[in-house]
């Protein structure tokens, strides 16, 4: 067993709005709290506090609260922070929405997050409709922040002038958020997270991340994902830094953010290093203000990681996790230029790990010297979440009666406790940092009549990025090709679920039982 070399952190039990804002000190009210890199409108403090109270009185008065859980389907704009952490003030949990998602699986995880409300912008106000009508959300339940005819918007809510409602919880149990994520395997699944998984990752990001006030942190990527909710609108927010939001990434109009809003802090997934690394563009724009470029959510390369250091003449850090350890788990702290970019850093405070042999289950030996052998990575801690929604056998699977997690990703650990992801286990494909469930796509290629069977793996594209690939049997006599197999999924999918690269196989390799044995197409 490994142990975070970090002193174990006190873990407030404390909701997380009581943890983020409690004791906000006075000297900080009318510090930058939030901006909107596309306008430049700017919110401090004390008005993001005074948002988020009237929309918990909204809510409230509708008879939101404890046991209500609400649908969250926005791009990153400030108002999102209002409503993200009015939701939990109200008592009520959030279940984040990837914004690319089409209607059906809009309306799917609405369906099993049980959510009754759900909260959105015009701009994706059609998926949302639809999605809303399939699953029985009323158009009074349906918020349309900027304003739609027939619902209620955010200036509406904010204008009733409501004061937040007193609620009432454990916060060791009561669940904050269900965002949904695949796990190991099958389709995604709510990710049940508490107010103390929350407020213990933001405890420990704030021990091991050197982030703090004064900082101006771009906040490109998606608040509804893990990595964004608890890195940039808990974490930095507590460190009462300011957030540049940005509700897409794009390249000209993210250096002219960074540019104008002279950055300190930007987190990203690795995608973007390579256009930081490669992009003509860069040279053009004053990028001088960013001190650290931090990296998670999917393999960062060593080589790609000191081009975009040396070009930018910053520092560049790599964090591990997952949806289902809040995320955090291991990071590189800005401050250790021995530690190798390559790797994922330590395991931050109050975290354990272990590195078993995946056949037999034995603990890999941790050397006096060198790295050791690779094993599955299994993480203990208060950021570990408290199983999947209405699924006992998935969580059994996941979560051992130790509390151990069983990560399904394979990693080395050197003596001085530096880890390094090498592989993984589980069927999951990571595209862009964001979730790609085989199961998902392999169901939508069955549907075609003229595939006879399939599967779902990661593969690499010329920049070394993981984008999910096919393996398709087509049916005896029909007429398919690469692109018709392309066409059909991109049509059934969010665009990050697209399937890349497709290849026509006479059989699908199985076990006995019928599963897929993913190892044999990954080595042919
Ligand atoms: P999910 N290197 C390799 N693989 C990674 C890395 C990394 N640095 N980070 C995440 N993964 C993979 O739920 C790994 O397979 O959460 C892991 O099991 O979308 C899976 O992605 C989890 O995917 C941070 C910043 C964590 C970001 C995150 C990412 C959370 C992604 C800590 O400091």
């Amino acid at each position: 067993m490994v142990r975070s070399t970090y002193p174990d952190v006190e873990i407030q039990a404390v909701s997380v709005y009581d943890y983020l804002f409690g004791d906000l000190d006075e000297s900080r009210l009318d510090a930058t709290a939030l901006i909107d890199g596309t306008s430049g409108a700017e919110t401090t403090y004390r008005q993001l506090i005074a948002q988020i109270d009237l929309f918990a009185g909204a809510l409230a008065a509708r008879g939101v609260g404890v046991g209500t859980r609400v649908g969250v389907l926005c791009p990153n704009i400030p108002a999102f922070a209002t409503v993200f952490h009015g939701i939990l003030r109200a008592g009520a949990t959030a279940t984040t929405v990837n914004s690319l998602y089409t209607a059906d699986e809009i309306a799917n995880q609405l369906t099993d997050a049980e959510a009754e409300w759900l909260i959105t912008v015009s701009p994706l106000l059609a998926g949302a409709e639809a999605a809303a009508a399939k699953v029985g959300i009323d158009a009074d339940h349906l918020i349309v922040l900027d304003g739609a005819e027939g619902h209620p918007s955010l200036r509406d809510l904010l204008g009733e002038g409501r004061t937040a409602p007193e609620v009432s919880f454990d916060p060791a149990e009561h669940l904050a958020v269900l965002p949904y994520s695949s796990g190991t395997t099958g389709r995604p699944k709510g990710v049940m997270l508490t107010h103390r998984n929350l407020v213990a990752n933001v405890s420990q990001c704030r021990s091991t991340i050197s982030l703090a006030d004064g900082d101006r942190v771009l906040a490109v990527l998606p608040f509804f994902h893990i990595y964004g909710m608890t890195v940039l609108l808990n974490f930095a927010l507590r460190q009462r830094a300011a957030l540049v939001t940005m509700p897409k990434f794009d390249l000209t109009e993210f250096l002219r953010v960074v540019a104008e809003h002279r950055t300190t802090w930007v987190f990203i997934a690795p995608p973007i290093a390579v256009a930081l690394a490669k992009h003509p563009l860069i040279d053009q724009y004053d990028l001088s203000s960013i001190t650290v470029i931090f990296s998670g959510a999917a393999p960062l390369d060593g080589a790609l990681a000191s081009a975009v250091a040396t070009r930018l003449d910053c520092t560049v850090c790599q964090g591990y996790g997952m949806t289902e350890t809040s995320p955090v788990t291991h990071a590189i702290p800005a401050a250790r230029d021995d530690v190798d970019r390559s790797s994922v850093g330590m395991l931050i405070s109050n975290t354990e790990a272990r590195l078993i042999d995946p056949e037999t289950g034995a603990d890999v030996t941790v050397p006096g010297d060198g790295a050791s052998e690779p094993g599955e990575l299994l993480i203990r801690g208060p950021q570990v979440m408290k199983g999947y929604l209405n699924r006992p056998d998935a969580t059994a699977e996941m979560l051992d009666a130790d509390g151990w997690l069983h990560t399904g990703d394979v990693a080395t650990v050197t003596h001085d406790g530096i880890f390094r992801i090498v592989d993984r286990l589980k069927e999951l494909i990571k595209y862009k940092g964001y979730q790609v469930a085989p199961a998902v796509l392999e169901a939508v290629l069955l549907e075609h009549p003229s595939i006879a069977d399939a599967a779902v793996i990661g593969a690499q594209d010329e920049d070394g990025q993981e984008v999910p690939k096919a393996f398709v049997v087509r049916q005896a006599d029909a007429d398919l090709d690469a692109d018709a197999v392309m066409a059909h999924v991109a049509a059934h999918v969010a665009p990050h679920e697209k399937v890349r690269q497709v290849e026509f196989i006479d059989a699908i390799p199985k076990s006995a039982s019928g599963k897929i044995l993913r190892k044999d197409l990954r080595a042919r």
